[in-house]
């Protein structure tokens, strides 16, 4: 099938033989503390230390509101259209308030502090559990799936819905990115993974912790942590929506540069397709 420009589908994923073989640079680079401007340098250091921040303000109680009905319109359309609560990807393309947050200067500020001058948001991506999805996210570094190197990738999770753990708040395993690539496997069909590798026996790799956010609160964690999330036990859904961001100068062995946004700096590859605000 042909690929269309900005249409998130026909991205080009690794297969699991290229998430083990192909040549990248997964080596976690830690942030400077004392570069930091909307951080503290504590802040700076503990993100190096744990590979995650949180919980940090983002959006105001009134902004929340009116984000979150914008997002249950699309989710509601979603549904409807038969796609699941997990197909809510790179939706900067089509909705101009997620396309505007990507460059919310309270957000960016952080990402900076994280990440340097040369920023772009490559993709935005809803996770949402319904009430008592059974669906889970199985144990991960995000950049073994991802084909950029070096790996460079910061999460923004913002909380669409109030998040704890009984509505299946992420998990990670604090410091794990310091560790390199932990050995992944296929996931099992009876697992229900949202995603497609697994990593077992996580508790040998450090303390877990479970990332507890009121609405429009945010964390913020390196590609290289391992994390995931369980099912949904309760009555409340878990909405949570991803950006993000890299250094613009990453190399992008694939073609997913095509969604990417240069948020601020330079792209000095030249490679971000940069689609309009919609
Ligand atoms: O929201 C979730 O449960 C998973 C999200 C995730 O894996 C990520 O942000 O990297």
């Amino acid at each position: 099938m042909a690929k269309t420009l900005f249409d998130s589908s026909t991205k080009t994923f690794l297969t699991e033989a290229e998430m083990e073989t192909i040549g990248r640079d997964l080596t976690f680079r830690p942030a400077t503390p004392e570069n930091a401007r909307t951080l503290s340098a504590r802040e700076v250091s503990s993100f190096n230390r744990d590979g995650i921040l949180s919980p940090l303000p983002l959006l105001e109680e009134q902004e929340i509101v009116e984000f979150r009905n914008g997002i249950n319109r699309r989710l509601e359309q979603t549904l409807a259209a038969g796609s699941d609560s997990y197909s809510l990807l790179d939706i900067h393309l089509n909705d101009v308030r997620v396309y505007d947050l990507m460059f919310d200067p309270r957000l960016v500020g952080y990402v900076k502090d994280l990440i340097g001058p040369d920023i772009v948001c490559w993709t935005t991506h809803c996770f949402c559990k319904l009430p008592h999805d059974e669906r889970q996210v199985a144990w991960h570094q995000d950049a073994y799936y991802w084909p950029f190197t070096p790996a460079r990738t910061v999460t923004a999770w913002l909380a669409v819905d109030d998040v704890d753990r009984e509505n299946a708040s992420m998990q990670f395993v604090r410091g794990s990115h310091r560790i390199g690539t932990i050995p992944h496997r296929i996931s099992r069909t009876e697992e229900k993974n949202v995603l497609r590798v697994s990593v077992d026996g996580v508790e040998t790799f450090g303390e877990i912790a479970d990332i507890a956010l009121r609405a429009g609160q945010i964390s913020l964690h390196t590609d290289m942590l391992l994390h995931g999330s369980g099912f949904n036990k309760s009555d409340r859904r878990r909405c949570g929506l991803t950006l993000r961001y890299t250094d613009a100068n990453v190399n992008d062995l694939r073609d997913w540069s095509d969604y990417g946004v240069l948020i601020c700096g330079e792209d000095r590859r030249g490679q971000w397709g940069n689609p309009p605000r919609p």
